[in-house]
């Protein structure tokens, strides 16, 4: 998957903070801040942090929720509540 990210972004701390403790890797991809044209083409919008599964599927939020699973230390983590990273 891909990280899509400008420098200096919490947001985006905040999901590779995430997917690092989940154990899942990402591609970071800097963009520049000046020039958000690239990231509006994959998400239609010009924020970031924008995550691309390898799917194809496209999340432009940072929101992060969890929830509990059967199995002990294991949850699920939903990002914009679009789609889930197990
Ligand atoms: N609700 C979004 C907010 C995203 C957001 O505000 N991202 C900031 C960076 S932390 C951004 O792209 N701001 C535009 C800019 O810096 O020009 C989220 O949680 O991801």
């Amino acid at each position: 998957m891909k990280l899509y990210e400008i420098p200096f972004s919490t947001n985006v701390e905040r999901v590779t903070l995430t997917l690092a403790f989940k154990g899942l890797g990402a591609e970071h991809v800097l963009c520049d801040p000046a020039d958000r044209s690239p990231i509006v083409a994959l998400s239609g919008q010009e924020l970031v942090p924008v995550l691309e599964l390898d799917d194809g599927t496209v999340i432009a939020d940072s929101l992060v929720r969890s929830g509990p699973e059967k199995k002990p230390g294991a949850f699920t983590i939903k990002l914009s509540g679009v789609s889930e990273i197990r």
